[in-house]
């Protein structure tokens, strides 16, 4: 049955937040899966059963599907019957999109590719980038018929299948969730889709890859609207002195009012990336997208800033900042607004010694390791020894911490943990 719905051998190209378990729970329905990644480091852990990140039930996926002898590793292309790519799209100085990654890994499959193959885009990109992909292809491969050029007659199906699966929650949103296969051709939706029909057990929408890329940047940008809406509540209710949290609280008691949560700003490789995308397509009209950006973008200075005039009424103040992921219960720190509170922080109080906990963060992350003044601690002792407590992140353990021992310091609650 699997032969019949895409051949059954698969690639999946990055082995990243998407790819892994995207590629693990494949592989854990039966198809022979190929992860292929550049970093020998990730080759080599996952080869050996290794998740090389946290994220819950992922590690017991992988080692099962690797003994299995279903998932395997390379870092070169093999050939496949499908191939699965979910590289990095991250963006250039300009805000406009860098699909470096993504050019490199299609001319990687274009080498491999028979007639009858399929090609399908996961990785979060700007309208029109599916079409790119199937011109980088045919660009490599002139002996192939491509759906950009001959439509329904082609030789290769390309498609784009976006993820939209929470961190915290990937391997059960990768089943549950509706998937949304944006096809070159009505052909390549179809065959596209055959592959997500293997684990899926959402709605799967069949639209044109223009549609689905530009769907997805949609989702995030709502929400990164959303919050910018809330973190600007939070600087308009704190020049009131008024408490977000309780004025939230009571708006969203209204039945049509949803209100998110303030925090230090956003971070992750998805909401502050990808609405840029949205923006670089169509700079003149996306001026909502654009201010909530530099709305989130602004409020760790703020917070930085905040931290700095309360550190300032002390002689000699000691401050525990507690968190640096960018957000609650997961051990990535990318685009972390916490690590940028942090080192903001570090940067303009060069001679206060500044304890930094995160039970998640083994390691002072790169770009804070210049900081001199900066020392990685448990929390319970940054909170102990701290004059200004700083909750960056709301992780479980920092919020059964909550009041008892805060007693006489001054407590700077960004994520209203212990509102
Ligand atoms: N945040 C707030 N307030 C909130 C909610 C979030 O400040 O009320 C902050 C978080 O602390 C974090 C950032 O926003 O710094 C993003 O966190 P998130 O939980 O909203 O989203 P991600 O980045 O973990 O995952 C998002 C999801 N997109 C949407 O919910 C529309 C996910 O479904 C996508 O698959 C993912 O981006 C992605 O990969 O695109």
């Amino acid at each position: 049955m699997l032969n019949e719905v895409f051949g059954g051998r698969l690639a999946v190209i990055g082995m990243g937040y998407i790819g892994l378990p995207t590629a693990t729970v494949l592989a854990t329905r039966g198809i022979q899966v190929v992860g292929v990644d550049v970093n020998p480091r990730i080759v080599d852990a996952i080869s050996r059963g290794e998740a090389p990140f946290i994220e819950p039930d992922l590690q017991v996926a992988v080692s099962g599907a690797v003994a299995m002898g279903r998932l395997s590793m390379s870092r070169e292309m093999p050939e496949a019957d499908a191939y699965i790519i979910a590289v990095p799209t991250p963006f250039n100085p300009d805000h406009t999109a860098d699909l470096s990654y993504v050019q490199a890994a299609a001319e990687q499959v274009a080498a491999k590719l028979q007639p009858g193959n399929i090609v399908v885009l996961e990785s979060t990109s700007p309208p029109g980038t599916t079409e790119k992909v199937s011109q980088w292809i045919g660009a490599v491969r002139p002996d192939l018929k491509m759906p950009h050029v001959v439509g329904s007659n082609a030789d290769i199906f390309v498609a784009h299948c976006p993820e939209r699966v929470l961190p915290g929650r990937i391997m059960i949103e990768m089943i549950t969730n509706n998937r949304v296969v944006g096809g070159l051709t009505t052909a390549c939706a179809i065959k596209a889709a055959s592959i997500y029909r293997v684990f899926s057990q959402g709605e799967i929408l069949l639209t044109d890859a223009a549609s689905a890329e530009m769907a997805k940047l949609v989702e995030n940008a709502y929400r990164d609207v959303n919050i910018a809406f809330a973190n600007e509540l939070s600087l308009i209710t704190e020049s009131l002195r008024l408490d977000v949290w309780e004025v939230i609280k009571l708006a969203n008691q209204h039945p049509r009012v949803n209100v998110l949560s303030p925090g230090p700003g956003v971070g992750g490789h998805c909401i502050p990336v990808d609405p840029w995308f949205i923006v670089a397509a169509a700079p003149d009209l996306a001026k909502l997208i654009r201010t909530a950006r530099e709305v989130n973008d602004h409020k760790p200075h703020h917070v930085a800033e905040q931290v700095i005039n309360k550190a300032r009424r002390f002689r000699s103040p000691a401050i525990a900042c507690l968190g640096l992921t960018f957000k609650a219960n997961v051990d990535d720190i990318r685009e972390s607004p916490a690590v940028e509170v942090v080192g903001l922080i570090a940067g303009a109080l060069p001679e206060v010694e500044i304890m930094v906990a995160d039970p998640y963060v083994p390691e002072l992350p790169k770009e804070l390791q210049s900081n001199a003044n900066l020392r990685l601690v448990n929390a319970g002792e940054a909170v102990d020894a701290a004059d200004i407590i700083v909750l960056l992140v709301e992780h479980d353990a920092f919020k059964a911490l909550r009041h008892t021992r805060h007693n006489g310091k001054v407590v700077y609650d960004t994520r209203g943990a212990w509102a």
